[in-house]
């Protein structure tokens, strides 16, 4: 039915299919932003951002943090989902409401109607940081999307295939972007590459990207 509606009509410009099970819906932060500024500083009060050593002993450039049951990490042991902030010691703070709302609207509205993350993975670009094309495959069930949200200053998100050798289209993610990612798409290929300088009114001179999933 959804089909048969966009063959017949024009196209919402706020939807954008970046492949199949992959949809942009932009802007659709925009209304959750204030609690979202706020409940972000009062998570990275608790853990604070991070920049993480990956197996092969790089520093990356992104710093991180998480929110929610689990947390994702890297060290020099591997990549894996943890309860425990091991900087703390203690679980990572717990998801607050206004995120979960965020995040199972945005996926239901992309066709994920069953959708309830148990970790938020925070990312936190300053400019030259990027992140390398990399498949998101340390989640237990693949059956769930992603629901990612980007605030602050604007990126380039590369997105190709199944293959690391795939081509990759690109995409801008702004302030206030969701893309849901799932279905077929759930295992490509994406990356940041460096983000560029500059400065945004309410976030400075960063970008944040949270990243909800179904880890456990
Ligand atoms: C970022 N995002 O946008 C990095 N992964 O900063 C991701 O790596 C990502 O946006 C899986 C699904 C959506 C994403
Ligand atoms: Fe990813």
């Amino acid at each position: 039915m959804n089909d048969l509606f966009d063959a017949i009509e024009p196209r919402d410009p706020s939807r954008e299919v970046m492949a199949d099970g992959a949809i942009l819906l932009r802007g659709s932060a925009l209304s959750f932003e204030a609690d979202i500024l706020s409940a972000l500083q009062a998570i990275v009060g608790q853990a604070p951002f991070r920049h993480m050593t990956t197996p092969g002993g790089y520093v990356m450039s992104v710093a991180m943090t998480n929110c929610g049951a689990a947390g994702w990490i890297t060290d020099r042991t591997g990549y894996r989902y943890d309860r425990i902030d091991p900087e703390s010691g203690q679980p990572w703070p717990a998801m607050p409401d206004c995120f979960l709302g965020l995040a199972i609207a945005a996926a239901a509205e992309a066709g994920y109607p069953h959708f309830v993350p148990d970790a938020c993975l925070i990312n936190r670009y300053e400019p030259g940081a990027r992140l390398s094309l990399h498949q998101d495959k340390n989640e237990r069930d693949f059956a769930n999307p992603i629901v990612s949200v980007s605030l602050g200053l604007p990126a380039t998100f590369q997105f190709g295939g199944l293959k690391r050798n795939d081509p990759v289209r690109k995409f801008a993610l702004r302030h206030g972007d969701i893309a849901v990612w799932g279905g077929r798409s759930r295992l490509c290929y994406h990356g940041v590459p460096e983000l560029k300088e500059g400065e945004h009114e309410k976030m400075g001179r960063m970008r944040i990207n949270l990243t909800f999933r179904s880890a456990l």
